[in-house]
């Protein structure tokens, strides 16, 4: 039996620079638009909306010119940083913000702050929420950084198959990561009463 009312919807990283065309595409990023902006429209009323963003300052041990693993990327202010112009977040939607340390990746949204500086889960928890939703960008990172922090902490989560990708360095990550998430407890699932389109 789901408790709708303690629930809520978490978009991880659907920034730009994760779409084609972006400095970290990754493949099919841009796809999961259409199945979030579903997910959107189910949630919005319904249950509390978050949305991550990877926010870096312009030099972190992060990317690879100063000894990290990644390309300049999601930089604080920058085109590459906003949410793809797609995606329909509502005004109600609370921004959590991440990776703004110069010595840490920043993957999980556990580890970001809203607007008022409180911290994801402080927020979580000011709101009664036992359950998240997940959806977003990368399945073998941020998705999968988020869900495992979401799940030490005690939640439920439910991952949106339909709507995540995975950035696979290594081909088989994403369906590492799925595996993963799966065993420390997640449940990985398309949820038919939040899939389709409202009436
Ligand atoms: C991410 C790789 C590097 C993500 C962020 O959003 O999953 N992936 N930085």
């Amino acid at each position: 039996m789901i408790d709708i009312d303690r629930s809520a919807l978490l978009i991880v990283d659907v920034q730009n620079d994760f779409c084609p065309g972006g400095a970290l595409p990754v493949p099919g990023g841009d796809q999961v638009v259409p199945a979030l902006n579903r997910y959107l429209a189910n949630a919005a009323g319904r249950m509390p909306i978050y949305a991550s963003r990877d926010w870096h300052p312009a030099t972190t041990t992060h990317f690879k010119p100063y000894g990290g693993e990644w390309p300049i990327h999601c930089v604080q202010g920058t085109a590459g940083a906003r949410f793809h112009p797609d995606l329909q977040l509502p005004v109600s939607t609370t921004v959590i913000t991440k990776g703004e340390a110069s010595d840490k990746p920043g993957y999980s949204a556990f580890e970001g702050y809203t607007a008022d500086g409180k911290t994801f889960l402080a927020d979580l928890q000011d709101r009664h929420i036992n359950h998240l939703y997940v959806g977003g960008l990368a399945t073998d990172y941020c998705v999968s950084g988020s869900v495992l922090d979401a799940l030490r902490a005690g939640l439920r989560v439910t991952v949106l198959e339909d709507a995540i990708a995975g950035v696979e360095v290594q081909p088989g990550d994403s369906e590492r990561a799925i595996a993963e998430m799966r065993e420390a407890g997640a449940e990985i699932a398309t949820p038919t009463h939040l899939a389709s389109m409202p009436e």
